[in-house]
């Protein structure tokens, strides 16, 4: 991958090239695009500007970063260039309000992502470097550098870093290679504490007194083995069933919003799940929406419902409702 991308940029030897992200773009996109930035001079022999451009916008975890690393620029828009790299963006309707122009441009394009491309970038693309098995972008411009024998310097070393931890949601689901690329990060300089460190967004005190709020209404039901926990809250809700999980619940159960406006958030533990089969959106929230004149449905563990009741009967119908679905599956 690495040496078709070498091929490539030195037979095209541009003057100017641009790196779009997604928009609203995550940490992932703007750390490769970074990185990649740094990988493109390193490999021509003249002056080349390069732009890293994030149509509307970047997230606040990215915010953050750059206000870290303050060698990262970000543009919102496109200039004319020799050639435009897309990062981290498996579509262009990800570019946001460049879609169009991009799209219809005639400037060579490069790929690089870990996601499974669209069918408009697979005529597009100049060059696809795609690696679906790649935790993150960001690992994919790691191995280039490795496979072009590039040295990667300390701040280029932070910036991939955090780029797959973030990606990898601090390694869920990540292979033996994912974890030797970061050790080898770690070796180049990369501090993980300071990472970690930078990714972590400290809570709302709305939300946190939501979620301590939560634990001191909560009721504990024991069916079986299990605990099932309710509890009410005027809003953060999600938020706080997901606490009451971490506190030891194995299903929670908590309302917000009021009589004439009441939500309803399930959560349950992915053990839960895999033992009992319940799916709290198909086999409880559906049910529960439609019982509360209003709608409801979500994931296997994690799901709601909206719609008119007195929360604790509503809660209390969660839990019967959960109770009988434990039994049938006795
Ligand atoms: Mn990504």
């Amino acid at each position: 991958m690495g040496e078709k991308l070498r091929v490539f940029i030195k037979n095209l030897n541009p003057y100017s090239c641009a790196i779009l992200c997604h928009h609203n773009a995550d940490p992932d996109a703007i750390c490769s695009a970074y990185a990649l930035s740094k990988l493109i001079k390193k490999l021509l022999n003249h002056k080349v500007e390069v732009r890293i451009i994030a149509p509307e916008g970047i997230s606040l975890p990215s915010r953050r970063l750059i206000e870290c690393i303050s060698e990262i620029n970000i543009y919102d828009d496109f200039d004319e260039s020799d050639l435009i790299f897309m990062v981290d963006t498996c579509t262009f309707i990800q570019l946001g309000t460049l879609c169009e122009r991009i799209k219809s441009c005639n400037i060579p394009i490069i790929v690089i992502d870990h996601h499974t491309p669209h069918s408009d970038i697979l005529e597009k693309a100049s060059l696809l470097i795609i690696d679906e098995n790649a935790s993150s972008t960001s690992e994919i411009i790691c191995n280039i550098f490795n496979e072009l024998g590039f040295k990667i310097e300390e701040k280029i070393a932070f910036a991939l870093l955090i780029g797959i931890i973030y990606d990898s949601r601090r390694f869920i689901n990540v292979s033996s290679r994912t974890f030797r690329i970061v050790s080898n990060l770690i070796d180049a300089g990369a501090n993980y504490s300071e990472a970690l460190k930078l990714l972590y967004i400290p809570m709302d005190i709305s939300e946190r007194i939501a979620r301590l709020k939560a634990a001191q209404r909560l009721k504990i039901h024991r069916v079986n083995n299990w605990i099932i926990i309710t509890s009410h809250v005027s809003s953060f809700e999600a938020s706080a069933a997901r606490a009451l999980i971490d506190l030891g619940a194995d299903v929670a159960f908590v309302a917000g919003g009021n009589k004439s406006k009441l939500r309803i958030s399930a959560r349950s533990r992915s053990s839960f799940y895999n033992q009992t089969k319940i799916h709290l959106g198909k086999d409880l929230m559906e049910e529960i929406g439609a019982r509360i004149n209003g709608a409801g449905g979500g994931h296997a563990t994690a799901a709601g419902a909206n719609g008119i009741g007195d929360p604790e009967e509503v809660l209390e119908l969660c839990v019967k409702l959960l109770v009988e679905k434990l039994g049938q599956n006795n």
